[in-house]
């Protein structure tokens, strides 16, 4: 008897989508960004820091997964970023057909930066490629040192780790070496940049790296 494993099936379609819209966003110029992490890491609160720094030089736009709500794109709108909210009523995971669907009326060519926020959890969007340019895992102080440990394959697919809640650092015992040490057991590649979204610090750095990597994007050749 054949087995047909649906899992493998629903990840390779996936997977197909998401190169061809990631050539669809690299033909436009389109920077992607997406931001994977605990509910709570400070995804939001990140871009609402990244947005006053970037915006006046990107045009940017910005796609807000969660499973139930508005809140966080109205959040973002409140704060003069365009922003629009994918509501996934229970699934647990952006895919590309979501993505697709919430940029139905955007003209890409508009805009240099996209971020992607998904829905709070550190497995089940780390098999799905959005199309992104660029993964983003996101952790934060207050969630302890033994999450790359927990949760490698987060760490493994991303190619960056945003650090938050610096801020937090003299009240909260946390292991930095034992959480970078994991981090780089999973993924020996990934590159640190702590902030705080609350206080400010290393958000100019973290925003500097970013300009560069949307100006080399626009300047390859489709
Ligand atoms: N102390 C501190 N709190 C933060 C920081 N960044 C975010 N928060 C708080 O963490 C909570 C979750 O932030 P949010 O951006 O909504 O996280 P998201 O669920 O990942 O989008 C909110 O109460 C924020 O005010 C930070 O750098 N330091
Ligand atoms: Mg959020």
């Amino acid at each position: 008897m054949t087995k047909i494993d649906m899992k493998a099936n629903v990840y390779n379609r996936n997977q197909e989508m998401a190169d061809a819209l990631r050539s669809r966003f690299t033909n436009a110029k389109t920077y992607v960004i997406n931001i994977v992490s605990s509910p709570g890491s400070g995804k939001t609160s990140l871009i609402e820091q990244m947005a006053p720094r970037l915006m006046p030089e990107l045009n940017l736009f910005v796609i807000d997964g969660d499973v139930e709500t508005q809140c966080d794109a109205i959040r973002l709108q409140n704060a003069g970023i365009p922003a629009v909210q994918i509501e996934t009523h229970g699934s647990c995971h952006l895919d590309v057909p979501m993505i697709e669907k919430a940029l139905t009326g955007i003209e890409l060519a508009n805009i240099d930066l996209l971020i992607i926020e998904n829905i709070g959890n550190l497995i089940c969007p780390v098999g799905f490629d959005l199309g992104e340019h660029l993964r983003v895992v996101m952790a934060s102080l207050t969630e302890g040192e033994d999450k790359p440990m927990k949760y490698p394959q987060a760490y493994r697919k991303a190619q960056v780790c945003v650090f938050n809640k610096i801020d937090l650092a003299e009240f909260i015992p946390f292991d930095m070496e034992k959480f970078q040490m994991a981090a780089k057991r999973a993924n020996e590649n990934i590159d640190f940049f702590d902030v705080s979204c609350t206080k400010g610090n290393g958000i100019d750095q973290w925003c500097s790296y970013i300009k560069d990597k949307v100006r080399q994007h626009k300047s390859i050749q489709p």
